[in-house]
């Protein structure tokens, strides 16, 4: 279901969110996760998830949720709308009384950015566990892997061994984040 703000949103018993900048591969990671291709709308136009798409765990209200959030830093949108959908996650962030886990994705090809940086420092701020996951593996040159998992763990403040890293297209550490996903929503 969708909604575009939480209050909209029924109860749930534990909630996982998926955070990170526009494009960066949050729908095709939760579609990957769920083994369902057009699941979540994935897009080549920046900015196409507006609103906070939620995914139920099988079985049917069990209550364990995945949350598919807007990308934060869209900057082609208009101000008063990027102040509206920034605003909309953030509220989502603090209040939601059942998100638990926050997914920081962080893209591979790029590295962290500016933004991604601040954001993590944003929700340790607010003291909302996350767990890094850096995204489209496949697109990084063999050569350039290694002093990339290096920038992007010392980026995020985190040891090399606690990013996560993933592609959507091929299926690298999906299992992996997968289990990781399971195994928490199960002790919750
Ligand atoms: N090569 C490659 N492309 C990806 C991967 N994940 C996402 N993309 C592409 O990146 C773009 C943005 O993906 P999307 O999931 O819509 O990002 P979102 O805006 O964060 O939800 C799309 O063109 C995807 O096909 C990946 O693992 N590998
Ligand atoms: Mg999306």
């Amino acid at each position: 279901m969708s909604a575009s703000k939480h209050t909209q949103l029924p109860a749930s018993l534990v909630e996982v969110a998926v955070a990170g900048r526009s494009n960066v591969g949050k729908s095709s990671l939760l579609n990957a996760l769920a083994n369902r291709k057009g699941l979540a709308k994935t897009s080549k136009t920046p900015g196409a998830t507006r609103l906070l798409n939620v995914f139920e765990l099988q079985p049917e209200g069990s209550g364990k949720w995945l949350v598919d959030l807007p990308g934060y830093g869209y900057a082609k949108a208009p101000k008063h709308e990027q102040k509206r959908w920034a605003q909309m996650i953030e509220d989502y962030l603090i209040e939601r009384e059942t998100l638990e886990l926050v997914l920081v994705l962080v893209d591979g090809e790029v590295g962290p950015t500016a933004l991604d940086k601040q954001s993590i420092e944003w929700f340790r701020h607010i003291g909302i566990p996350i767990k890094i996951v850096a995204t489209k593996h496949d697109k990084v040159k063999s050569a350039k892997l290694g002093s990339r998992k290096k920038a992007v763990a010392e980026g995020c403040g985190v040891e090399k061994k606690d990013v996560r890293w993933v592609s959507a297209a091929k299926g690298v550490g999906i299992p992996e984040l997968r289990a990781e996903i399971h195994t928490f929503l199960e002790y919750e």
